[in-house]
């Protein structure tokens, strides 16, 4: 059977780490894809030839031409800017947008078929540009975040906790900013709601207040640190893990920007919630039950995306 196509729309630092582990677990060939010329060209020969070491027969090759990623069953997008200290990921907007319509007319014309992850900021609404410029099916085209936010919040309750980061599951839904909501009542240690966690003498209700506030800005944390651009090795992860789920149809349920129409109340827009990844794309929305102050926290999480979708609708008219 022919391996799968996977392009990377965007070989910068969440590009290359894509393409490295696409390349260690053999997930299919890859095209690195960039305007910057040479860019994708040397990431790509530069894990090639570290095939050889580890041993994996995958091609990976480099272009500046949407040509090359005719065919691809898998695109994820990281093209545009990150962000600098002192920047919200809103500030992404005017450089971003432009960057979604280039890009989603080449996999238009190149990948229709392909399952399409977007990881370029500002998230939600990327996504929701992304969709509408290529004009693929909503349940083809997804935003990567959730899996990421949820990775952060799942590690810092490990670390505090001491319990293994395999028995943690955590969850946060809502859009990619600092009012995301980690879902504290369904995120679990060892199989107890966080809730019970507490009273059985896990950590404090203080620690868990204060690990909610860290994933919140678990983003700008790493900015502050790295001062050059933003976290890249676990949101290629991330990434990776939605695009097996598609690929091997696994089925997985993962907190993903995906567009709703009704789930939780909401409609016409991409946010972030538990969905069932499969070889169909989005299979199925998974409805946590919401109080009411679950349900506050994501309404205002929602305005947060439905106020940058306004935006992009102003810079783009073609978009409204
Ligand atoms: P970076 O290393 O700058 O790579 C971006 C690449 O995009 C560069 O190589 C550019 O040359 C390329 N590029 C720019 N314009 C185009 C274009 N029109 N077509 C093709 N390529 C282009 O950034 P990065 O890899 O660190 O981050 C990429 C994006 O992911 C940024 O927007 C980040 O804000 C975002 N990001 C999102 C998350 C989420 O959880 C959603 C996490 C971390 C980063």
């Amino acid at each position: 059977m022919a391996r799968a196509k996977i392009a990377l729309i965007g070989a910068g630092m969440i590009g290359g780490t894509l393409a490295h582990i696409c390349a260690r677990e053999a997930l299919g060939d890859v095209i690195l894809f960039d305007i910057a010329e040479g860019t994708p060209q040397g990431k790509g020969l530069d894990i090639a030839e570290a095939t050889a070491v580890f041993g994996q027969d995958v091609a990976l090759k480099g272009a500046n031409d949407y040509a090359d990623i005719a065919g691809a069953d898998v695109c994820i997008v990281t093209a545009g800017v990150p962000r600098k200290p002192g920047m919200s990921r809103d500030d992404l907007i005017g450089i971003n947008l432009k960057v979604m319509k280039a890009v989603g007319e080449g996999i238009a014309k190149h990948a229709p078929e392909a399952f399409v992850i977007c990881i370029t900021n500002p998230l939600d609404a990327m996504v929701w540009a992304l969709q509408k410029f290529s004009g693929l099916p909503k349940e083809k085209v997804v935003g990567m975040a959730g899996v990421l936010d949820s990775a952060r919040f799942a590690y810092f309750l490990a670390e505090k906790t001491g319990v293994s980061v395999q028995d943690i599951h955590a969850w946060t839904l809502g859009g990619h900013g600092d009012d995301m909501v980690p879902m504290v009542r369904h995120s679990t240690i060892g199989g107890l709601p966080l809730p019970d966690a507490v009273k059985a003498g896990f950590l404090s209700q203080a620690d868990l207040d204060a690990i909610v506030e860290r994933t919140r800005k678990g983003g700008g944390e790493i900015v502050a640190l790295l001062k050059t651009g933003s976290a890249f090795y676990a949101p290629a992860e991330s990434a990776i893990a939605m695009a097996k789920s598609y690929l091997l149809d696994q089925k997985r349920v993962l907190p993903c920007a995906v567009w709703v129409s009704g789930e939780y109340g909401l409609s016409d827009l991409y946010v972030g919630v538990p969905a069932l990844i499969g070889a169909s794309g989005v299979e199925k929305v998974v409805e946590f039950t919401t109080d009411e102050s679950e349900k506050a926290m994501l309404a205002k999480s929602v305005d947060s995306v439905k106020g940058l979708i306004e935006a992009c609708k102003q810079q783009d008219p073609s978009l409204a």
